[in-house]
């Protein structure tokens, strides 16, 4: 007799989900919150989570889903580094049946047949509470307000809409000037390095630094700090995420803002997951709810945070 048939009905569909999920890296702080946030998740769930990093390469992502595919799991996950370049790889897992979750950015793509779901931040109201911060901010500032950016990694959903969203806002007021923007690829160690080059070509002419995430400020930071100037008082800066070392950036004073976007997407990829699988209609799109955190709370809402 088949060891199938003497099982009885419910611990034979109790076998568990399978999950693929091809994550961006672990260029981040809130990229390893994410990370930390998706396994713990999966485990809570009882749900078997095959789990790969790609590095920052978006070739290792394809390659990731790929192997996915051949071994047959029940839904992929993942996180896209870049917007575009997806559609073939997308088009074999539509092929092979499987559903696939976007987390966190978008792809661009018009067959949005490829994709089930697409879960996380609104990156443009992001830039948007950033660029209104700053405009309240410097309301009564006469003069130019020179801003420099550092951008998120080149061709990332987060790093497009951030700019866009910064840049609608502040376009209100020609007083406010990006005169510097360069990508630091999300890090930290990029983040300082570009920063060098800005205040090397700009020095004291910078009044601003937008940063697309934290752990680039927080080496910028460092960069204004050994350029003998004070962050966040000779340079305004801004930034996003609102991971917990921007908090202690803003209880030391270093940082002025830092615009809320959580990586807490974990239970909510797994529900996804399961109602899929259950037949049961996912929205095609989960918009994460959040805040802005400027300093004068941060030493009040630090014992509150998460990531
Ligand atoms: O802001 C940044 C990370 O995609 C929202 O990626 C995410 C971004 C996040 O590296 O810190």
């Amino acid at each position: 007799v088949p060891v199938a048939a003497l099982l009885p009905g419910a611990a034979w569909a109790q076998k568990p989900l399978v999950l693929g999920f091809s994550q961006v890296g672990a260029e981040s702080e809130w990229r390893t919150a994410n990370t930390e946030s998706i396994k713990s998740a999966a485990k809570e769930a009882g749900i078997e989570l095959k789990f790969s990093d790609a590095q920052q390469k978006q070739e290792n992502q394809i390659k990731a889903i790929r192997s996915f595919i051949a071994q047959k799991v029940d839904v992929i996950a993942f996180s896209p580094v870049v917007e575009s370049g997806w559609e073939p790889v997308l088009r074999e897992a539509k092929a092979a049946k499987i559903p696939v979750v976007l987390t966190d950015r978008a792809v661009n793509t018009k067959d949005t047949s490829l994709y089930v779901t697409f879960m996380g931040s609104d990156f443009v109201e992001e830039g948007r509470k950033a660029g209104r911060w700053l405009v309240e901010k410097m309301k009564d500032t006469k003069g130019e307000v020179n801003i420099v950016e550092l951008q998120g990694t080149v061709g990332s959903a987060p790093a497009i809409d951030r700019k866009k969203g910064f840049e609608e806002v502040i376009k209100a007021d020609p007083k406010f000037k990006i005169i510097r923007s360069q990508t630091g690829d999300f890090t930290r160690a990029k983040g300082k390095e570009v920063m060098e080059a800005f205040l090397k070509a700009e020095g004291k002419k910078i009044n601003v630094l937008y940063a697309h995430n934290d752990d680039m400020a927080i080496g910028a930071i460092q960069a204004i700090e050994e350029a003998g100037m004070k962050p966040a008082k000779d340079i305004v800066i801004i930034s996003i995420d609102a991971v917990k070392g921007a908090f202690e950036a803003m209880i030391a004073g270093k940082l002025n803002v830092s615009v809320e976007c959580s990586p807490l997407l974990g239970p909510q990829l797994m529900s996804a997951v399961k109602d899929i699988k259950a037949g049961k209609a996912v929205p095609k799109r989960i918009v994460t709810e959040e805040g802005i955190f400027p300093m004068e709370v941060a030493a009040k809402e630090f014992p509150n945070r998460k990531y």
